[in-house]
């Protein structure tokens, strides 16, 4: 491990309650420049980036002008002229992921399935009885209904206030796990280690069934897509996380990797996002992360407390199950993904490595019970989640909210895409 873990200037992506609280403004000079061992380098910026208590160790983290600011944009080795909207031609399927799909349906809660009639109720009439006089299955509230089957998913769609046909077993996308809806509580409680205050606890309510991926997108399967190598850290290899890309270079990744499946694109020619009933794939929302991240627990990382809550790099031995932090990286570089353990869902490095982009924008919780909420979606500011390979423990939890600049291509920040099913 290094010694002397802790350094004073470093500079994550800016951890949004602390951000907020400070007014929104943190007095972050503007971007300043690159590191010297790996190119473009605009990590999230976190508190300590402000002045505040010293964060994580590491490289340099954030540089995010102030909000509403001009954005570096570090002109990484990305795909000329990456849009929002890749339209041109994919030839690949994005070949996503090693090691299958995990079987989430042992694993997720179900909670639309446990409402839900099952789909032949109708199909053991009397006997005798035309099949054209059985009763229709009549639905009320809801709107679409899942439920599993092998391998995949099946839904149905509430039509006239009666249930449709269940539509074909679709299967599950290599490398993807089926996250069933539920609800959660988002945010931490007041005495955890390491937390932050714009992390209200409120209760979220999803309503949609996900296919998540199972890891970080990693640089072969960017580039089968995308046909370009954008990452800063080439040398990590294929089966490392893909970073150094925008948000916009995301959503290009996502239609394009749509596009290949027969899917629709789920952002539009300008970039806008076509909402959560798109069936592309997608970045997930911010309440979608947390909630797939915690996989049912309630504890800063799915393998329990944060046990180095100081606002600082330490060691954790909690975190080291779970992820690639400041302590265990002591290169500083991101790992192959799923290295560490996965949580009970399936997903690897959803604590470190790098950190993921979500769909939300800047913005405080609004306060109350939410159901299937998205952040600001116009804003500059785009929230990530789960800290890096060198970020300090209490930025790696699932709780932390952090947020970069639309516009910055970081060498620790990635994407792990989701698609609603
Ligand atoms: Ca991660």
């Amino acid at each position: 491990m290094r010694p002397g873990a802790i350094v004073a200037a470093h500079r994550h992506p800016v951890v949004l309650s602390v951000a907020l609280a400070l007014g929104g403004c943190p007095a972050v000079p503007p971007f300043a420049g690159g590191d010297a061992a790996a190119g473009t380098d605009a990590r999230p910026q976190t508190t300590d980036a402000q002045g505040g208590a010293p964060g994580d160790a590491r490289a340099p983290e954030g540089d995010r002008g102030p909000i509403g600011g001009e954005a570096p944009r570090p002109d990484a080795a990305g795909p000329g002229g990456m849009l929002a909207d890749a339209t041109g031609g994919v030839a690949n399927r994005p070949d996503l992921g090693a090691g299958g799909a995990a079987d989430a349906q042992t694993a997720t809660p179900d909670a639309r399935n446990t409402g839900g009639a099952p789909a032949d109720a109708a199909a053991g009439g009397a006997g005798g009885t035309p099949p054209d006089a059985a009763a229709p299955e009549v639905c009320r509230n809801a709107t679409r209904e899942h439920r599993a089957c092998a391998g995949g998913d099946q839904v149905r769609t509430c039509q006239g206030a009666v249930w449709g046909d269940w539509g074909p077993c679709e299967a599950l996308p290599e490398g993807y796990v089926r996250v069933a809806p539920g609800q959660f509580q988002m945010g931490s409680p007041e005495d955890e280690a390491g937390r932050e205050v714009g992390e209200v606890r409120h209760r979220v309510t999803l309503t949609r069934t996900l296919a998540v991926k199972t890891t970080e997108v990693t640089q072969a399967e960017w580039t089968a897509v995308m046909q370009s190598r954008p990452a800063a850290w080439g040398n990590c290899g294929a089966t490392c996380p893909v970073e150094s890309v925008s948000f916009a270079d995301m959503k290009a990744w996502c239609n394009a990797a749509s596009e290949a499946a027969g899917l629709p694109h789920c952002y539009d020619a300008q970039g806008a996002f076509r909402g959560l009933d798109c069936r592309g794939y997608r970045l997930p929302t911010e309440a979608e992360w947390e909630y797939f991240a915690r996989a049912g627990s309630a504890t800063a990382y799915h393998t329990g407390d944060c046990l180095y809550g100081v606002h600082q790099c330490g060691a954790d031995a909690n975190l080291d199950q779970a992820g690639w932090y400041c302590q265990n990286t002591p290169d500083d570089a991101p790992r192959p993904v799923a290295g560490r353990e996965a949580n009970a869902w399936g997903l690897y490095d959803v604590h470190g490595n790098v950190w993921e982009m979500t769909q939300d924008g800047f913005g405080e919780y609004p306060g109350g019970d939410r159901t299937d909420p998205i952040g600001a979606p116009a804003a500059t500011d785009r929230l990530v989640r789960g800290g890096g390979a060198g970020s300090a423990p209490w930025k790696c939890r699932a709780a932390t909210r952090s947020y970069f600049d639309a516009a910055v291509r970081d060498r620790y920040l990635g994407f792990r895409p989701v698609r609603t099913l």
